[in-house]
Formats: C-alpha cells, sequence, structure tokens
C-alpha cells in the first residue's frame, strides 16, 4: 500500500532532471551525470569530464523533442527531405544546442555557481570536422534551416573516424595531423545498431528466371559490409522540431565470424574485417577536385546504399508501398559524391523488389534532385569504367540502361547530332572510359540547381548547357545562405546583445529584421556602441593571436582577413602582392602615413597540392620578414592562424574589418564566409563572383570595395592570349614585387623556394592575379582612405549588417521547400514522456 505512491514520486523526479529547465535542476542533473555517466566526482573531474556531464545534460532536453518528432513524423507519415551529403562540418555541438534551446543564459549562471567557466567548458569540446569547407558546412547550415522551419528532414552521411586533418605548421610549411576526434567518447551521438543495414561490393552479376518467369538479375558479391547507424539530434531555434543527422560507420558484417566463414584463414578474416571497417575510416581532405581513388567509391556507394535502404525500411514500417518512395521522400544530392544513389535505387527497387523497369525509373527521376557548388573542371566526377565495373558490376549494367534509354531521348529532340550524343552520354568515351557523375545526376533527377545566381548562370551556359537545352524545367537557382544562430548569435554575443536592445531579437529568426538597424545609423551614440563592440571582439582576437602565434597585433589596426581553403582560384596569394607591394612603399619611403593593417589568413591546403603548401609557405615566409622589420614597427603584421576550423571561425568573423573575398570571377560557386563576415559587419573587397555579386546588390555599391575582370572579361581575356609578361614588365610596383621574391628577399636570399610559384604566374597566370592587380591595389587604397575615416566606415559597417537579411540558410531553405522540394511544415508538440514510454 505504502510502495506505489512512493515510486510515482521517485519517477516524477527523474524526469524532471531529465527535462527540466529551472537552474536547480540544470545544476542538479549535471552532478547527477558527472557521477553516473562520467563516473567522477569533483575532486577528480577534468574540464572535459564537466563538459561531457554538460552535454548530456543538454541531450537529455534534446531527447525528449527528439522523441516527440519522431513519433509525430511517424504517426503523420509526414513527406521528409533526405539530405544525402559525403560532408557535414558541423562544428562543435554544445553552445548551438544550449542556443536553440534558449537555456544559454541560465546555464552559464548555473555552471558559474558551481564554481565552473562555460567558456572553458565549450572550449573543451573537439569539433565534429567531418568535412573540408564550404560544401560540408553548408549541409550544416541546411540542418540547422530545416529543424528551425519545421521542415521534416533527415541528414546521411559518413561517420568518418578521422575527419579534417589537423594544421600544424612546422617552418612556415602545413604538416598535417590525423583528427582522432572520438578519442574521448562523443556525447551527441546514439547508435542504432538494430537498423544496420548491409552493402555488397564487387563480384559479379548473373541472370535467372523468377517463379514467374520473369528474367531478373541477381548480384553475388565478394565483400558485404554493415553499416551501423549513428544519429546526432538537430534542434530547430526554439522550437519543439528535432531532426536527425543520421552518419554510418562501416563494420565486418557477423557473418565474416573468423571460425564460420573463414576457417583456417585467420590473417584473411581479419584482413577482411580491416578492409570493411577502412570504408568509413578517413575523409578525402579535397576541396574542389576530385582525386578518382577507389576507396573513395566505395565510400559513396557504402553510405548511400545504407541510407537508401533505410528510407526504404522507413517507408514500409509506415505500411506505404514502394511506389510512393517519391511522395515520402524528396532526395537531395549535395553535388555528385552521392549520386550513385539514382542507380543504386533502381537496383534496389528492381532487383531486390520485383518492381519493373519502367516504373522503377520513374519513381527515381521524381525523387532525386542535384545541387552543383563548382565551376572548377578537376572537380568534375569521373570513376573508370573499368574500377566502377569491378567494385559495382550490376551498377555499371544499369548506367548502360539508363543510358540507352536517355541517348534515344536526346536523339529524338536532336536528331543527326553525334557531338551532342558524346557530350551527354553517361559514359565518356573520347580515351579511357569514364563513367560521368554529373551526367548522372542530371538525367537522374528532376530538378537542378546552382548555389548562386552567377554560378546557376553559368552552369545554364557552359559547363551543363547540354542538359540545360534539353531539360531547361529542371534548373533553378538557389542561393546560398548560412545560419545566424551559429554565426551571429553563438559566435557574437555582444554583437547579438546590442542588436536586441535596438531592434527586438525576430531577426534571429527573420534575418530581413536587421532592416529595421538603418534608422539607427544617424544614432551616434548607436555607432560608438557598433565601434566598440568591433574594438572588443578585436582585442579578443588579438589576445588568442599573441597565445598561439606569440605575435602582437594592435588592435586599433585594419584588420584584413581571408580565410578559406588555400587554391589557387581563390588567390590568397593576390593579397599577399598586397601586402609587399606596402612593404616596399614603406621601404622606400620610411616616413609613409599609411593606415596601419593587420592582415590574417587562415586555411588548409590539401595535403597533395603543392602549390597550395607553397602558397602557405609564402604566407609565413612574408610574415616573419614584414612583422621583424624595425621600419616597419607596427603599421603592418602578417599572421597565419593554423587550423583554421568552425571553432576558430566563430572567433574570427565577429573581429573582422574587411573581408576578402577575391577569387577570379567565374570560378566561386559562390562563397559563405562572404556572408559570415558582412552578417558580422565587415566590409566586403571583392571581385564580382559567385555572391559577392549578390551581397554587393543587396549592401548597395558604396558600401563594397569592388575591383577585378567580370566573368565575361575573364572569358574574352583568356580567349585572346593574355600574356601575364606584359602586366609585369608595364607596372612598376608589380615587377619590384616581383622581382623581390625572385632574388630571395623572403626566402632567406634562396631564390629557388618560391621559384614554381613565380614561374606559374609568370608563364601563365592561369588565375590572372596579373591581370586584377593594379585594379585590387586602387580598391585597397580605398579601404584604407574609408577606413581612416571612422565614421563613414561604421555606417557602412552597420549598413552591411542591416543588409544581409537574404543570406540567412532559413531564406534558402524556404526556398527550396517552395519550389523543389514541396515539403510542408509539421508543428511539434512534446508529447509526454510517460505516455510515449508506455
Ligand atoms: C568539392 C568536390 C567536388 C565538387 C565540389 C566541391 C566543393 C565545392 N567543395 N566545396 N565547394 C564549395 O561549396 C560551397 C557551398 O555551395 C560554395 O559556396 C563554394 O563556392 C564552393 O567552392
Amino acid at each position: 500500500m505504502q510502495t506505489a505512491p512512493k515510486l510515482q514520486i521517485e519517477t516524477a523526479r527523474v524526469e524532471d532532471d531529465r527535462t527540466g529547465l529551472s537552474i536547480e535542476t540544470l545544476k542538479r542533473a549535471f552532478l547527477d551525470n558527472l557521477f553516473y555517466i562520467q563516473g567522477k566526482f569533483p575532486r577528480l573531474a577534468t574540464q572535459h569530464d564537466y563538459y561531457m556531464a554538460l552535454a548530456y545534460t543538454v541531450r537529455d532536453r534534446l531527447l525528449q523533442r527528439w522523441i516527440s518528432t519522431a513519433a509525430t513524423y511517424t504517426e503523420q507519415s509526414s513527406r521528409t527531405v533526405a539530405y544525402l551529403s559525403a560532408e557535414f562540418l558541423m562544428g562543435p555541438q554544445l553552445g548551438n544546442n544550449l542556443i536553440n534551446l534558449g537555456i544559454y543564459d541560465r546555464v552559464q549562471q548555473a555552471i558559474e555557481e558551481l564554481g565552473l567557466n562555460l567558456d572553458t567548458l565549450l572550449d573543451q569540446e573537439e569539433e565534429p570536422g567531418l568535412g573540408n569547407g564550404g560544401l560540408g558546412r553548408l549541409a550544416a547550415c541546411y540542418l540547422d534551416s530545416m529543424a528551425t522551419l519545421e521542415i521534416p528532414s533527415l541528414g546521411y552521411g559518413i561517420r568518418y573516424e578521422f575527419g579534417i586533418f589537423k594544421q600544424g605548421l612546422q617552418n612556415g610549411w602545413q604538416v598535417e595531423f590525423t583528427d582522432k576526434w572520438l578519442r574521448l567518447g562523443n556525447p551527441w551521438e546514439i547508435p542504432r545498431p538494430d537498423w544496420a543495414v548491409q552493402v555488397k561490393l564487387g563480384g559479379y552479376t548473373e541472370a535467372y528466371l523468377d517463379a514467374n518467369g520473369h528474367y531478373r538479375v541477381r548480384w553475388i558479391p565478394r565483400q558485404v559490409v554493415k553499416g551501423v547507424p549513428y544519429d546526432t539530434p538537430i534542434l530547430g531555434y526554439q522550437i519543439n522540431t528535432c531532426n536527425t543527422l543520421r552518419l554510418w560507420s562501416a563494420q565486418a558484417p557477423e557473418s565474416f565470424d573468423f571460425e564460420a566463414f573463414n576457417s583456417g584463414d585467420y590473417l584473411g578474416a581479419v584482413q577482411e574485417k580491416i578492409s570493411s571497417e577502412n570504408l568509413s575510416k578517413v575523409l578525402y581532405p579535397n576541396d574542389n577536385v576530385s582525386q578518382g581513388k577507389q576507396l573513395r567509391l566505395a565510400q559513396q556507394i557504402f553510405f548511400v546504399s545504407c541510407s537508401l535502404q533505410d528510407m526504404i525500411r522507413i517507408l514500409l514500417r509506415q505500411k506505404l508501398p514502394l511506389s510512393e518512395f517519391s511522395q515520402k521522400f524528396t532526395v537531395q544530392l549535395n553535388d555528385t559524391h552521392p549520386a550513385i544513389a539514382v542507380a543504386e535505387l533502381m537496383r534496389l527497387l528492381v532487383d531486390e523488389h520485383g518492381i519493373a523497369w519502367d516504373q522503377a525509373w520513374d519513381i527515381t527521376r521524381n525523387s532525386f534532385a542535384y545541387t552543383n557548388h563548382t565551376l572548377m573542371p578537376e572537380a568534375l566526377e569521373r570513376w573508370p569504367v573499368e574500377m566502377f565495373g569491378q567494385m559495382l558490376p550490376r551498377h555499371l549494367e544499369i548506367v548502360y540502361e539508363i543510358n540507352h534509354h536517355f541517348l534515344d531521348e536526346v536523339r529524338a529532340k536532336f536528331p543527326d547530332d553525334g557531338d551532342r550524343i558524346r557530350r551527354m552520354s553517361l559514359i565518356d568515351e573520347s580515351g579511357e572510359r569514364f563513367v560521368r557523375m554529373a551526367n548522372l545526376a542530371c538525367v537522374g533527377s528532376y530538378a537542378i540547381n546552382g548555389v548562386a545566381a552567377l554560378h546557376t548562370e553559368l552552369l545554364q551556359k557552359d559547363v551543363l548547357h547540354d542538359f540545360y537545352q534539353l531539360y531547361p524545367e529542371k534548373f533553378n537557382n538557389k542561393t546560398n545562405g548560412v545560419t545566424p544562430r551559429r554565426f551571429m548569435v553563438l559566435s557574437n554575443p555582444r554583437l547579438t546583445h546590442l542588436l536586441n536592445d535596438t531592434i527586438g531579437d525576430s531577426w534571429v529568426q527573420h534575418l530581413d529584421h536587421l532592416q529595421k538597424l538603418e534608422t539607427s545609423v544617424e544614432d551616434a551614440s548607436f555607432r560608438q556602441r557598433w565601434w566598440e563592440i568591433k574594438q572588443a571582439n578585436k582585442h579578443d582576437l588579438a589576445t588568442y593571436i599573441q597565445a598561439h602565434n606569440g605575435i602582437t597585433v594592435d588592435p586599433e589596426s585594419l584588420f584584413d582577413i581571408q580565410v578559406k581553403r588555400i587554391h589557387e582560384y581563390k588567390r590568397q596569394h593576390l593579397m599577399v602582392l598586397h601586402i609587399i607591394t606596402l612593404y616596399n612603399r614603406l621601404k622606400a619611403n620610411p616616413n609613409l602615413d599609411i593606415t596601419p593593417r593587420t592582415f590574417l589568413f587562415g586555411g588548409k591546403a590539401a595535403p597533395g597540392y603543392m602549390m597550395a603548401k607553397l602558397i602557405i609557405k609564402l604566407i609565413t615566409s612574408v610574415a616573419d620578414v614584414v612583422n621583424n622589420d624595425p621600419a616597419v614597427g607596427d603599421r603592418l603584421k602578417v599572421v597565419f592562424l593554423k587550423n583554421f576550423n568552425v571553432k576558430l571561425a566563430q572567433h574570427i568573423y565577429p573581429a573582422a574589418d574587411l573581408s576578402e573575398q577575391v577569387s577570379m570571377a567565374g570560378k566561386e560557386a559562390s562563397g559563405t564566409g562572404n556572408m559570415k563576415f558582412a552578417m558580422n559587419g565587415a566590409l566586403t573587397i571583392g571581385t564580382l563572383d559567385g555572391a559577392n555579386i549578390e551581397i554587393r546588390e543587396e549592401v548597395g555599391p558604396e558600401n563594397f570595395f569592388l575591383f577585378g575582370l567580370t566573368a565575361a572579361e575573364v572569358k574574352a581575356l583568356k580567349a585572346s592570349s593574355y600574356n601575364p609578361w606584359n602586366y609585369y614588365q608595364s607596372n612598376p610596383e608589380l615587377k619590384e614585387v616581383i622581382d623581390r621574391l625572385k632574388a630571395g628577399d623572403f626566402s632567406g636570399g634562396n631564390p629557388d623556394l618560391f621559384r614554381p610559384l613565380i614561374d606559374s604566374l609568370l608563364s601563365w597566370d592561369n588565375y590572372l592575379l596579373f591581370a586584377d592587380y593594379q585594379s585590387y591595389i586602387e580598391a585597397q587604397e580605398k579601404v584604407s582612405q574609408a577606413y581612416r575615416d571612422r565614421d563613414r566606415w561604421v555606417r557602412m559597417s552597420i549598413l552591411n549588417t542591416a543588409r544581409m537579411g537574404k543570406f540567412s540558410s532559413d531564406r534558402s531553405i524556404a526556398e527550396y521547400a517552395a519550389d523543389i522540394w514541396q515539403t510542408p511544415s509539421v508543428k511539434i508538440e512534446l508529447t509526454d514522456n510517460a505516455r510515449l514510454s508506455r
């Protein structure tokens, strides 16, 4: 009689500890997790233990929303976006989850009352660096926005054991270290071994007649790999929707049990296990280039097959027929890395589920949408037919069959056009034969988009012109966006407070509300606060630089920053030419009155990309000379921040005065760093490339420092046999810069060190640095002038932030949902946990 009510009280208390949001409950839950999950008590606990205890406390609060969300989607059979991406560059999770739960301040207080510091705990988190740069970070921003807009979605990718390498510097050169991000455990993921699936590789196919006398094909693989899903909750901003990021980890299947399967061949069996687990071992560290490695193709089929099988499982569990696959799911292909999905869905439908080819093709074509992210020819994925057929014999047959039907379609619309057939074929037969993944993606998708207006235009005119002529209705533009939750609220709390004080906090969900700031431009005290916030952020970054680089920089100087992957087309070295130009002027005229600048660089080079690595060495070498020349004093400083990642990025954007977006026009598909800088009040110096064009349109040309050739001018100049030598000869300042580099002035007298770079500039200059040099230098003069007029600069800075509404990823995702996905939003009510558990 007495035990029943006692038990009830106990249950109620446990529940409250895991969902309650009061400071007292948060503290109690934190200490409970420290004890029961970390197995530590305060005297023994490390800062990392405290981080873990806090992460679990936060995860508990996500779980209630996560389960309510899953329950609602299941009940309502909601139409769902499956976002397939080889990369999700999530960045640290704790701070973002605190923001989206709306408990940041409260947790900060609770942690302080326990005698700890929230910033220190946040800093403990190893970020999941499961991406290279823009493409992977975009996927992460889109997950945040899909959840915030209450769009049912699943992110599907690979749980790489090693993410993007950690960058070190040795003697000014990049060195790479493996990223052991899982070493101390990952509190955000939940493994789901019961939903594991199997993926076949290699072997051969054979035809047979089924019980109904129908011709069928079966695939006898050489190897089978198990994919185990690990789920991470993706909470929307101050909303109950909590979607899922499902990442696949590769394991050897149980049937490859040493004894049962491979008796006698112990080492062979171990080898098999290792080769299976290799599939999710490491992220390929290439950005905007495709290496064509076999393991990479295996990774692609691995996560794609796992994900499609998972979708089919969900469909069947909801008692829906396979014919409704494309009503239940819309599958977004993040570039061509998951494009093998077109052939794999056909295989699953036809071979494994007995659906007729034509019906399967209708389902497939209505399921996929393809986003292209680059115009770089070397990034277009093609697989040697030989390799493709060895690993995926059945998929090669399916690709041939799709191609057969497709080329008939092309011939019907464009008779007697052999060249067009050769260009559009899924197989490149001009030499060694290749499977062309972009062509497969175009044929198998109902929508094709670029990521900024210029990029989409160039796709239609150039790279995908034939497909545009055949399927004009499929093409559309979706200009990229970034999440203001991470890149403003979390990264820049000072600015966030000022904005909230001034215009309220609705801008966090409706970024266009920042427009309301425009009237404050006339308010001198507001401008003063704006300036002070930027100064405080610069001060913080200066402290970081002092600690990590041992370089003292002046927070009053203009912080001129380029952070992104190192690539010749992005032209980090154009910024170096400017630095050397200023240095030469100071050497020639020591009393020259220049605007003091701190030049900051950050970014990784692909380990095999020698020219990119040499650009890093160039930056660090110029830094050594400039920073240590007494004639320069404090007027110029050059800093290379090592290991640029999401965590570091969050410290950098808020502290920038000038954002360098200087790619050769027609090469940067969009850029997204450009948006993160401008939102935080940096002014942009940039070319008419990617989303720069749209940023300039929004902020107004008077608030943007434009330079350089347009994409059309680049094309024309290249067509008329461009000769960089002429620019070198006719521009004395440029000549002096190059001559000093040649003489070894920045390489300890060694004229050979930078020779490959200089030779390439003087002989080809593929990315037209010399052609754009003078225009860049002149634009930089205007920057220096503008910065001297503090009032003018602050007004421009405010207007940049005020006019960035368009570049929220919420706007991008709303457009994807309306124009491509047709996914209505679904409201989530918090379900009572007790009811769910019954
Ligand atoms: C990498 C390999 C193959 C194909 C494309 C890529 C790629 C493209 N990786 N990152 N990108 C960038 O994607 C961003 C998001 O759309 C763009 O803003 C940026 O311009 C691309 O370079």
